[in-house]
């Protein structure tokens, strides 16, 4: 079996036994090697960073070099060991964020900095930042309501608000700034420019040591010419009063970030890492460098707007008690106040920091948001249920599994091809044999609302008659070897180029082959999906490029590693776009990202494993993408490597059901498991998973238009809702989705039940049952096998369709029906965005927004905008929290005038319904409800 799979790969086993023997023969054992991939003590600058003493720092400010201008300020900074200098600019911008950057004053050339409009959406608005105070020993500035101190000796930057620190910069005294330097190739020369310096410079630059590793490196038989030397950069960041910090996904760790004094740091550098293991901090396939403090009093953020190999270390004074910093002058003499330090550097660039103050958690999601965009409205269909599997086969393969959907009444939108589809993994292209009628195989999923999704990964075969790789080459598209020859690696179809998407006419380039004429067989029903494109390359070092590979402009991948996957992914967006001229929303997803690439579509966790641990971790990579603005992500429901069991699958459907991005996906050499094959009572749980998943995609869809407009998660830990509850800090196996619902996914393999903790001073209704618990209880809820802890809060109205249909887009014009959960004082509000679920017409105002509101038994439900015409309608209302039960209920709506309505009383589910009140969801109306 194994050879035969190595020969249709057509790949040569000899040249990476290790590394691809565990690639193809996954049905036998084989784990992660970690071998592969560096630790800290393998990497120069990270050993460089962390070796770095703390309370020692060498730099002052030169305040004899401010400059003071009426919303930045720069200043140098000496480090008075080497008598380099650097300059600080800091910039006081709208929404309470501040930027700090630090680059040499005379770098031997310009060090990498990432273009505007790519990552961040534009230049950030500058705000005013007013001189409170100067004198000697530190400056005092205000921005909004915030207080910034910059100490001149040793150089440091306070945040304070309310009268309290929140945030320092270089308060350890972690600076370390390798400035660019000429390799000194003998003493003698080292002496002759010696001189020459000092005849040259007031201050003399005095030459430190070489360290191991500064000029080259190996990793196992990998060598790594480093032709710039030394050229990292690190500094650290303290939040005085915090204990918890999130973020700097993505790692398969817990969701609150955990001390790395005896570990590795987390490490940010896009790679694909076969069977990754849990709960350690290494690098996994995207790289997000934002990092969330939280406590019962603030959120605050910061962005590490650096795109080269970067590694965080965290430190607490609650974990590490040794590790405690002085921050006492800061914080009066408290030395109870806890405290997280952290350390970032990375490999190149420089310097480029942004601070976002909050104070709430919404504040800061829209101050970042405000940075780099927000994740745009999917359409209806990218969040209903996808159906995947590397692969199906052929054409009848697709029309059977798409049958069998219908069959057993299992929702379903789209369907999955994986490489095996394309002609010799030559991606845009289809193979024959399998697949010879794309449009026909298309056009038979559309009739059902269905549509399809291709992989096109980035890594071209190198191939003359394959005319996207002969373009590729003859237009000098490819990324090139240090020589400047073409790169070549190897992928999927064996030896291959990659495109360097670091060039904007290269993604101008790759857009254009999806227009309709170029890739054969595709329409607006044919979606994609950007894989291996960290990039992963079998025989490069850690399966990625060799970090000297040249880009565009001339930079070394060393310094754009981390946005290789963002540049595939959103250069696949444009063509996906430009291919309907901007009218129809695609949809896309991707396997590397980087801060920004919410922009451009969905993301996944890669390759899982059908583990029960595996489900778990599910929840906390969720959680932490979305906290950085990930929020279109999921994980592969089921588990991509091996063969899960009928109850783990089953309890992957629901955890899958209440994540944003919905997929279920399986390796090669697993098991068929579509739902249908299931036992029966497996297959019906899965079936109510799915159909409770159908009829939130209304709630869904407007989370996800809140989300568009104000940045913010869909999918969120308990305290972003409930930010003063500490016991919910650190909980990520129960989380919120928007306001309103309270998940708790069963993740325990057997289970039968689960200890629910409900926030806050609410009342909390099963959305089965209608059963209430109470806020600040933990409580054991029963959850057989067909149950999904999910409960409403009490106070909120969830619109919901509930009518069993195959796929999302024939629900477009099913009725309604609200849910009202009332409060302890018998109200709740909720709202609804509605539009045409596929086009960018809302960005022009066509949609409606309604808002209910339910008080004093009465219901309103008002229209905030409307510029759409729709025949959706409300068939049913549901009403749960009475404390006395209604007998007549009065419709007046605006159009449909005034009608009396039956009110029925469900006396098992303890709840009101009132049936057809039959009105249009965009009109106005209330309903009385009287004894
Ligand atoms: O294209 C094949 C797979 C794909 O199914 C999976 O989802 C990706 O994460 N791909 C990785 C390459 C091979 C993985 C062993």
């Amino acid at each position: 079996m194994a050879l035969s799979r190595v020969m249709r790969f057509g790949l040569r086993m000899t040249s990476f036994p290790l590394l691809l023997s565990c690639v193809l023969l996954v049905s036998q054992v084989c784990s992660v090697s970690r071998d592969n991939f560096k630790r800290c003590d393998q990497s120069g600058f990270c050993k460089r960073h962390r070796a770095v003493d703390p309370g020692h720092s060498p730099y002052i400010s030169l305040f004899d070099t401010l400059d003071i201008q009426p919303s930045q300020i720069s200043v140098e900074l000496l480090n008075t060991k080497n008598n380099v200098r650097l300059r600080l600019e800091l910039f006081g911008l709208q929404h309470q964020t501040t930027r700090i950057k630090i680059n040499e004053v005379n770098p031997l050339k310009p060090r990498y900095e990432i273009p505007v409009g790519d990552v961040l959406n534009a230049e950030p608005q500058q705000d005013t930042l007013t001189v409170v105070e100067k004198n000697d020993d530190h400056i005092t500035l205000s921005l909004e309501k915030s207080i910034i101190v910059l100490n001149r000796e040793p150089f440091r930057i306070d945040f304070i608000n309310d009268d309290e620190p929140t945030v320092s910069i270089n308060a350890q005294g972690l600076l370390k700034f390798e400035h660019l330097r000429k390799k000194k190739e003998d003493s003698q020369e080292k002496k002759e420019e010696n001189e020459e310096e000092k005849a040259s410079c007031a201050e003399e630059e005095v030459q430190e040591e070489d360290e191991p590793d500064m000029w080259e490196e190996t990793f196992k038989s990998f060598h790594d010419s480093k032709p710039n030397g030394p050229t990292s950069v690190g500094l650290d960041v303290s939040f005085p009063g915090f204990e918890h910090v999130y973020g700097i996904p993505e790692h398969a760790e817990s969701m609150a970030l955990k001390s790395t004094k005896s570990s590795d740091p987390y490490r940010l550098f896009n790679l694909d890492v076969f069977e990754y293991e849990l709960y350690n901090p290494m690098a996994l396939y995207g790289a997000v460098p934002v990092m969330l403090a939280h406590n019962e009093k603030r959120t605050v953020g910061i962005f590490w707007h650096n795109a080269a190999e970067t590694w965080v270390d965290i430190a607490s004074n609650v974990a590490d008690k040794t590790f405690f910093s002085k921050m006492a002058d800061l914080v009066k003499g408290s030395t109870e106040l806890p405290q997280t330090d952290t350390h970032w550097f990375s490999e190149s660039g420089i310097i480029d920091l942004f601070i976002m103050l909050g104070p709430e958690p919404s504040d800061v999601f829209s101050q970042y948001g405000q940075l780099t965009g927000t994740t745009p409205i999917p359409p209806l269909f990218g969040i209903a249920y996808h159906q995947c599997r590397w692969n199906y086969n052929d054409e009848d393969d697709i029309r059977n599994v798409d049958a069998k959907f219908d069959e057993y009444d299992l929702p379903m939108d789209l369907l999955w091809l994986d490489i095996e589809h394309t002609d010799g993994k030559r991606y845009f292209t289809w193979d024959g044999s399998k697949f010879s009628h794309p449009d026909e195989m298309v056009k038979n999923l559309t009739v059902k609302g269905r549509k399809l999704v291709t992989i096109v990964d980035p890594h071209l075969k190198k191939d003359d008659s394959y005319s996207v790789y002969s373009e590729a080459k003859s237009q000098n598209h490819l990324v090139k070897n240090k020589d400047g020859s073409e790169y070549e690696g190897w992928c999927w179809p064996g030896s291959s180029g990659w495109p360097d998407f670091l060039n904007p006419e290269v993604r101008k380039w790759w857009a254009s082959k999806f227009a309709y004429s170029s890739y054969a067989g595709s329409s607006k029903d044919l979606h994609v999906w950007n894989d291996m494109n960290e990039p992963s390359v079998f025989n490069g070092p850690e399966v990625t490029f060799q970090k000297d590979v040249l880009h565009y402009g001339g930079w070394e991948n060393r310094d754009v590693h981390n946005l290789y996957g963002f540049y595939v992914h959103k250069a696949t967006m444009d063509g996906l776009l430009e291919r309907t001229g901007g009218e129809e929303r695609p949809f896309l997803l991707t396997r590397a990202f980087f801060a920004g690439s919410q922009k451009f579509g969905a993301v996944w966790t890669g390759d899982n494993m059908a583990s029960w641990d595996h489900l778990k971790i599910s929840n906390p990579m969720i959680l932490s993408l979305n906290l950085v603005g990930i929020t279109f992500s999921g994980a592969d429901v089921g588990g991509f490597f091996h063969n899960p069991d009928a109850e783990l699958v089953t309890r992957w459907y629901q955890a899958g059901a209440f994540q944003p991005f919905f997929r279920a996906h399986a390796h090669l050499d697993t098991k068929r498991r579509e739902p249908h094959l299931l036992p029966n009572a497996n297959m019906l749980a899965i079936r109510d998973a799915l159909q409770q998943r159908y009829s939130y995609l209304p709630y869904w869809y407007t989370l996800f238009y809140w989300g568009e407009r104000n940045g913010g998660p869909v999918m969120m830990p308990l305290w972003v809702e409930f930010p003063k509850d500490k016991s919910t800090f650190s909980m990520d196996d129960q989380f919120m989705i928007g306001k309103a619902l309270l998940v708790k996914p069963i993740t325990e393999q057997g289970s039968t039940g689960t200890n629910v903790y409900f926030p806050g001073n609410d009342l909390w209704y099963d959305v089965e049952s209608f059963q209430t618990y109470n806020g600040g209880d933990t409580t054991y809820v029963r959850a057989g096998l067909t149950k999904i802890p999910v409960f409403q809060r009490g106070g909120t109205i969830i619109p919901r369709k509930m009518r069993n249909r195959r796929s999302s887009t024939l629900m477009k014009s099913d009725p309604f029906t609200l849910f009202i959960c009332l409060n302890r004082e018998g109200e709740a509000t909720g709202n609804l965005f509605i539009d045409d679920y596929h086009s960018y017409n809302y960005k022009n105002g066509k949609y409606i927004l309604k808002g209910f509101n339910f008080r004093k038994n009465v219901l309103e439900s008002v229209t905030g905008h409307k510029d759409y015409q729709t025949d959706e309608w409300i068939e049913k209302i549901v009403i749960s929290g009475f404390q006395v039960q209604p007998s007549i209920a009065i419709l007046k709506g605006s159009v449909s005038g005034q009608k009396e309505l039956e009110v029925n009383y469900d006396i098992v589910e303890d709840n009101i319904i009132i049936r057809k009140p039959g009105v249009n969801i965009a009109e106005n109306f209330k309903l009385i409800l009287q004894p």
